[in-house]
């Protein structure tokens, strides 16, 4: 890995961008994985790099309906795998949710290194490598999922899904719960609950909070996140 100072401006950003191209090198991370990340950092400079009060209401309803699931799950691809392993499987834990591993660019190499990853960082058990049933109307190896775990969840979180199986979970009758820095993906609109966050904060944010009591519009907290990058923004551009 290329060894960054501390001291550099960019520090935190460079780190992550390292993970990432460790998890390339490693096999887990696939290269579209990286092309992601870029788009969302991009999203991420909009926020100022920070969680927003709209991305913490949304995570706590995201804790409240996984909480209160009958059958939660945490789909895991190369990216969540590179960046938060270990907060992913806490959450996890403290969650009762199972963990299962659904990737876009699927390959039985790919499943087996996140799975080790997952379980050295303390998952006892990771759904699928054996999958035993289809999420339908997805194309062959995309919809493949596992019977105890994704298919008959009731409460799914989706981190940097793509839009087609988002909506093809939501059509299934799921809550679908993702983690994406752009408001405006197709799985960001799709989606019940929507945090527009960078995925290195809002995993260890929901490690950390209470379930939200109150009552939560996706549709409303959306449109919030929209104004708040827009009034960024423009208030970014007055200080030019
Ligand atoms: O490991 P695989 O094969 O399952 O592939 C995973 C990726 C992410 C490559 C695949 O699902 C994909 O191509 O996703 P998309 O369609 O590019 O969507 C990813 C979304 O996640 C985009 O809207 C990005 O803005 C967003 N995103 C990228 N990095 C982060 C992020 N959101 C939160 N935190 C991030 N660090």
């Amino acid at each position: 890995m290329t060894d960054i100072p501390e001291s550099h401006p960019r520090y935190l950003s460079l780190k992550t961008r390292e993970k990432l191209v460790q998890g390339v090198e490693e096999g887990m991370t696939s290269k579209a994985g990286l092309i992601a990340h870029g788009r969302g950092e991009a999203f991420d400079y909009l926020l100022g790099e920070e969680t927003t009060p709209f991305a913490e209401k949304a995570e706590r309803y995201a804790l409240k309906l996984m909480k209160e699931a009958d059958n939660a799950v945490i789909s895991i691809n190369g990216n969540v795998a590179a960046l938060v392993p270990d907060s992913i499987v806490k959450l996890g834990q403290d969650l009762d949710a199972k963990l299962e591993v659904n990737l876009f660019h699927r390959t039985d190499k790919r499943m087996e290194l996140i799975e080790k990853k997952l379980k050295d960082n303390g998952a006892e058990e990771v759904l699928g490598s054996e999958p035993d049933a289809k999420i339908p109307d997805l194309e062959h190896a995309r919809a493949l999922c596992s019977e105890e775990g994704i298919y008959s969840s009731d409460v799914v979180l989706v981190p940097l899904e793509d839009g087609d199986r988002a909506k093809a979970l939501s059509d299934m009758g799921k809550t679908v719960i993702t983690i994406d820095l752009n408001p405006l993906s197709r799985t960001a609109q799709v989606s019940d609950v929507t945090i527009v966050d960078n995925i290195i904060r809002a995993v260890p944010n929901m490690n950390k909070q209470e379930p939200l009591e109150e009552g939560f519009s996706n549709h409303k907290n959306l449109n919030r996140t929209l104004k708040y990058m827009s009034q960024r923004l423009f208030d970014l551009s007055e200080e030019l």
